[in-house]
């Protein structure tokens, strides 16, 4: 008997422990949770099996198959913008072809059970490219269609991924005899920098907020790598959480489309590092910014338009700048580095 679950891929990342976390909490019993590393062993209680692979490896996808029946995938696995910029072929293969294999996995599953399938996907801000700083600076908050013209391989990878999961979802093999009857629910939110009290992210270039609040917690210097001035958005990681598991409840003839921007604050990195200085006086925090990882950042919007997701799934934040510092993560940070 094959048994129902939800499959995580990228399950050791950032976003994977939150969910994970909080699927626990919420008494799902059936993750079964996948990631190229042995899973962490906060996580091992919470999920009913963790596999160790690359979701590049169509035989393990198949094995996993023929054990489950997975009713829903959140597929977080990923190569973040830098490190995609440091080898943007292998970021294409993970970011691209990993989510087509489970894209495949997900249409397979569907015929199987004789559903659609969910598959929730997170993109980024980086599929935003806006041309130069002055238009930066004049764009009101960035909705959904716009600017949509990214520069790195991360964000023409997120971009691409979204269309896949159009395609998937509505137009898969459209030419066959017989049409599909079930294919995907795909559903993919548009995150901004994430910030989690409990891990820190890597290869990522929204990475400078997390890495300052966390080096200054442990009495380590910190060099920022973008200018004060530089402001994109962010979110706590348990506003990341809220709005995955938001999108993914929310009833199919509420949505009007399958990406969504979410955001919850939009501080300079210079407002950051008061912020952190104020709570922890002797943080030390250098400006030195990589002109390389800068010209990233300055592609990215400095504020979104989340009005549709506010609209089509009741999706607001719990916390804003102030809330996410005083209530989330200094108690919590203070607390892990004790
Ligand atoms: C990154 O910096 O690559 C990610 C993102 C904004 O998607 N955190």
């Amino acid at each position: 008997m094959r048994r129902r679950a939800v499959l995580v891929t990228g399950a050791n990342g950032e976003v994977g422990h939150g969910l994970i976390d909080r699927l626990a909490q919420m008494g799902e019993t059936n993750i079964v949770a996948l990631d190229v590393m042995e899973l962490h062993d906060s996580l091992r209680p919470k999920v009913k099996a963790a596999v160790i692979g690359d979701i590049l490896d169509q035989d393990m996808l198949q094995r996993i198959m023929s054990r489950y029946e997975i009713g829903s995938i959140y597929h977080l696995a990923a190569l973040l913008s830098t490190r995609a910029e440091i080898t943007p072929e292998a970021a294409h293969r993970v970011n691209v072809e990993g989510t087509i294999n489970l894209l495949h996995l997900a249409i397979e599953q569907s015929r199987l059970i004789g559903e659609r399938v969910k598959f929730l996907f997170p993109s980024s801000i980086a599929v935003y490219g806006i041309p130069t700083l002055d238009a930066k600076a004049a764009a009101p908050p960035v909705g959904e269609e716009d600017f949509c013209n990214p520069t790195t391989m991360y964000g023409c990878n997120k971009l691409y991924c979204e269309h896949l999961g159009r395609y998937y979802s509505h137009h898969y093999r459209r030419l066959a005899a017989t049409p599909e009857p079930y294919l995907v629910d795909f559903r993919a939110i548009r995150f901004p920098g994430l910030i989690s009290a409990f891990t820190l992210p890597s290869g990522g270039t929204s990475d400078y907020a997390p890495e300052m609040i966390h080096a200054a917690a442990q009495g380590e210097q910190y060099h920022c790598f973008v200018r004060e001035e530089t402001r994109i958005p962010f979110m706590a990681m348990p506003d990341a959480i809220k709005a995955l598991l938001l999108l993914a409840n929310a009833p199919v003839e509420r949505l009007t489309r399958h990406v969504y921007n979410v955001t919850s604050f939009s501080p300079s990195a210079g407002e950051v590092a008061s912020i952190v200085q104020r709570d922890f006086p002797n943080a030390q925090i250098t400006f030195t910014p990589d002109t390389r990882r800068q010209s990233i950042v300055d592609t990215w919007p400095a504020q979104v338009d989340d009005s549709q997701a506010r609209a089509d799934w009741d999706w607001q934040p719990d916390y804003d700048l102030t809330s996410a510092f005083d209530s989330y993560l200094i108690p919590n940070i203070r607390q892990r580095y004790v």
